[in-house]
């Protein structure tokens, strides 16, 4: 690329879902400004106060230029090469030592924001052969995964609410304006929604804390966490016995229908309303307003999917978009039409359509999911030394000790490790165990396409951005990395495969993650296919630098679906029932009391990213935030202020945090937010460690024992903590 002239450089932030479109003010090496792009036909200008962090982050003095080498706790600079083949060849020698299933992978939630990565890193992970394969996914979005799969066919077949045309909406455990959407790729969620209010509809908030959302909502419920199964179930029974099924052009395709009316007979509102503390009348109300008030939507999201029951929850979601009239439909539950299509180019990135318990975690038999076990069984997967355990892992993009339940736990698992490499550019509290550390380019030094999130879009568009920066001489992308470390394990491998391996990594190195966009841009459902003038390629994009829109929405089923049919009752949740029936009935035995334990959630500021981007001083501006909110009765039952230091106690460990007395957290409740606790020892992070930014881990909090039974998913809110006043006083 020739080198950089001062100027303004427009690009998508890539820091969220949202996809903003920005306007980069640039002088030398630097960033002097960041605005939004008026003229991006999705956002429109519209920016969040984290874009400023585009900047911040690429001049942060702590992030990595170089690779490091550890030595005992000391870091020290290695050229590229040597470091990996270093890393290369430890992983090698491991798995030829322990087998295959020796070495461990953890891929993160950025690998997602990052072409290069999501492209290349399914390669290495192939090329490892390991059945230790886990993600973000499985603290995340997996039982949305797996109702894509199970119900529709694939994984990657997620249905986005159509929050544009849409006229009642219901968020269920979902914080939009806090999170600016997920799996609802929507650029300024909170004019979209007081669109809906403008043009007559409702939005209704559903979620055991009043959340920035509820307050622009219509209407609030609080919910007991880890109930929402049982909502949708009372929704369902009320919709199918008083309007019955409308599945109106669905039916011709699809199947299990008597299942899930018998199913919903079981759970009328009046069964379910003590467990979720929703009166019955107003489940039937929001349960007819999704027919009566059509078009409809119910949007379920994190607070949905991390719980016990994270899997009934999402498939029970998409059965009642369903029976309602408002799948595949204008203002329901809809699908993007992306122009790299994902599932069409499926031989090209190597994506599966899904699949459940093919093999199982080997301590607790946890199962596999599209091909990864999940990550709660990371740290006894390493630590229980029987045949087969991970003694070498391979990080990308992951913080999992801050991330994943019983943080602490995985702590020191990766400390026990015989070998580690991450692909990151912080020495981190996951990245501090590393032996090896392979920083990539700063993200404003590479191009930029959208792959996962325009499949998630409300509204069809593509956008490309070139590099801002030049690279660093020397300086490797992501993708390079990866391919770097792969090239090296085939080589290492030898053998017959390995003549061609080599052939396919140099002509993978030629096209890098833009010659694949390309080859998928022109074979996807804008392309050559069109045979229009106008038709899909990189070069049109790159003619394009404020991106081109494609449209709304439209209808796609069935021609979508891979075997041709939609299953609403699919064995497995069918099965899973026993569960939900056997937990309500546990609770109506043991009714929670006043003074009974607390449930543990978690909360997302809109001024920071999980658990990496505490050491960018804009950001980190204003009061400390990782307070423990709780509710005035319950402080004041254990003679706790505002401004106290608790400790939190849960099965697995305690933390002290102070207290923020405040009823927008559900009596019986607390939230804590995720992502802090950097005052590990050995994390060099200046801003993120000094004192009160520091926080605490959430994640020591949350057992790793406890997972949705299902999908192996991990259970991240609704866990039981007790309170206790350390110092009273501020
Ligand atoms: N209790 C609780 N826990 C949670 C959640 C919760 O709500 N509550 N949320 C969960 C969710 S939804 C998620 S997605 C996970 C996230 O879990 P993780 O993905 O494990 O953690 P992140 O905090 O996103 O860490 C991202 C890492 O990637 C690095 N990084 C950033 N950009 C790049 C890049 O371009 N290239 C490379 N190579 N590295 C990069 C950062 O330095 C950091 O180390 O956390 C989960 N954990
Ligand atoms: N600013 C900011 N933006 C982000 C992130 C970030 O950390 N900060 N993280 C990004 C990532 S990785 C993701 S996955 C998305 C997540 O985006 P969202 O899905 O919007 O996630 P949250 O803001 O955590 O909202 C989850 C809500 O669920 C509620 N909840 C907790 N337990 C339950 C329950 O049992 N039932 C119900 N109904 N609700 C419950 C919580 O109170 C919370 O309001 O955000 C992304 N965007
Ligand atoms: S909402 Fe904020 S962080 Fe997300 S893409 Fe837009 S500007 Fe970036
Ligand atoms: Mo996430």
């Amino acid at each position: 690329m020739d080198a950089p002239t001062d100027g303004t450089r427009f690009r998508t932030c890539h820091l969220c879902e949202a996809m903003c479109g920005v306007a980069l003010e640039v002088s030398g090496d630097t960033v002097v400004s960041v605005r939004g792009d008026a003229e991006d036909p999705f956002s429109q200008g519209y920016l969040c106060p984290k874009a400023p962090a585009l900047a911040e982050l690429h001049a942060d003095p702590d992030r990595l230029r170089t690779p490091l080498r550890r030595k005992g706790t000391d870091f020290v600079e290695v050229g590229w090469d040597e470091a990996l083949d270093e890393a290369a060849g430890r992983i090698h020698a491991v798995q030829t030592a322990h087998g295959r299933n020796a070495v461990g992978a953890y891929l993160g939630n950025p690998t997602v924001h990052n072409h290069g990565a999501v492209l290349f890193a399914p390669m290495l992970l192939r090329a490892l052969k390991t059945r230790h394969r886990y993600s973000a996914t499985s603290v995340d979005q997996l039982p949305h995964q797996l109702a894509a799969y199970l119900v529709l066919g694939h994984q990657l077949l997620l249905p986005v609410p159509d929050i544009d045309r849409t006229r009642t909406m219901v968020i269920l455990g979902a914080n939009p304006l806090a999170s600016n959407g997920s799996l609802m790729t929507a650029p300024d969620v909170k004019r979209r929604l007081r669109a809906i209010r403008a043009r007559g509809g409702r939005v209704v908030v559903v979620d055991p804390r009043r959340t920035e959302t509820a307050e622009a909502a219509d209407e609030h419920h609080f919910i007991r966490p880890g109930s929402d199964p049982l909502l949708l179930l009372g929704m369902l029974s009320v919709v199918l016995s008083e309007r019955g099924a409308r599945l109106g052009r669905l039916s011709g395709f699809t199947r299990g229908l008597d299942a899930i009316e018998r199913l919903a007979r079981e759970f009328p509102p009046e069964r379910v309303s003590a467990r979720t503390g929703i009166p019955a009348d107003t489940i039937r109300r929001l349960a007819l307003s999704l027919v009566d008030d059509a078009p409809g939507v119910v949007y379920a999201r994190l607070g949905a999917s991390v719980q016990s029951f994270g899997g009934l929850s999402l498939w029970l979601t998409l059965v009642l978009n369903a029976v309602t009239g408002n799948l595949d439909s204008p203002g329901g539950y809809m699908f993007s039409r992306p122009a790299f299509d994902p599932l069409a180019a499926a031989g090209l990135v190597g994506v599966s359509p899904g699949s459940l318990g093919r093999w199982k975690s080997r301590v607790r038999g946890l199962p596999e999911a599209n091909g990864e076990l999940p990550v709660a069984t990371l740290a006894e997967d390493i630590l229980d030394a029987g045949e087969d355990h991970v003694r070498a892992m391979v990080t990308v993009a992951g913080n999992p000790v801050l991330s994943t339940p019983h943080g602490a736990k995985l702590d020191r698992a990766l400390a026990s490790l015989d070998f580690m490499v991450s692909v990151d550019m912080y020495v981190n509290e996951t990245t501090r165990h590393a032996h090896i550390i392979l920083p990539p380019t700063s993200a404003l030094e590479r191009s930029h396409y959208d792959i996962a999130f325009n499949t998630l879009a409300v509204r069809n568009t593509a956008r490309w951005s070139a590099p801002v920066f030049a690279p660093r001489p020397g300086a490797l992308h992501d993708w390079q990395i990866l391919l770097g470390l792969k090239s090296r394990l085939d080589a290492l491998r030898g053998g017959r495969g390995s003549l061609r391996a080599r052939a396919t990594n140099a002509l993978l190195g030629r096209l890098g993650p833009d010659g694949i966009l390309d080859l998928g841009l022109r074979a996807g459902p804008y392309g050559l296919r069109t045979l229009s003038r106008g038709s899909m390629s990189l070069q049109r994009l790159k003619k394009a630098p404020h991106g081109v829109d494609l449209g709304a929405l439209t209808p796609c089923l069935p021609e979508r679906l891979p075997r041709g049919y939609i299953d609403l009752a699919p064995r497995p949740y069918l099965d899973d029932m026993d569960r939900l029936r056997r937990s309500l009935a546990d609770a109506e035995a043991h009714p929670p009391t006043a003074d009974g334990g607390l449930l543990l959630i978690g909360r997302r500021s809109l001024r920071s990213n999980n658990s990496w981007m505490h050491n960018l001083p804009k950001l980190m501006a204003g009061k400390p935030r990782c307070t423990l909110k709780i509710h005035p009765d319950d402080a004041a039952r254990r003679g706790v202020l505002s401004g106290a230091t608790v400790t939190v106690r849960s099965r697995v460990g305690a933390v002290e945090a102070v207290a923020e007395v405040a009823d927008d957290v559900m009596p019986g409740v607390v939230s804590l937010p995720h992502g802090f606790g950097h005052g590990r020892a050995g994390v060099r992070l200046q801003v993120a460690t000094q004192g009160t930014h520091a926080g605490v881990s959430i994640n020591d909090l949350t057992d790793e024992r406890v997972v949705d039974e299902l999908s192996g998913n991990a259970v991240l809110n609704g866990v039981p903590v007790t309170v206790e006043i350390v110092v009273a006083r501020p």
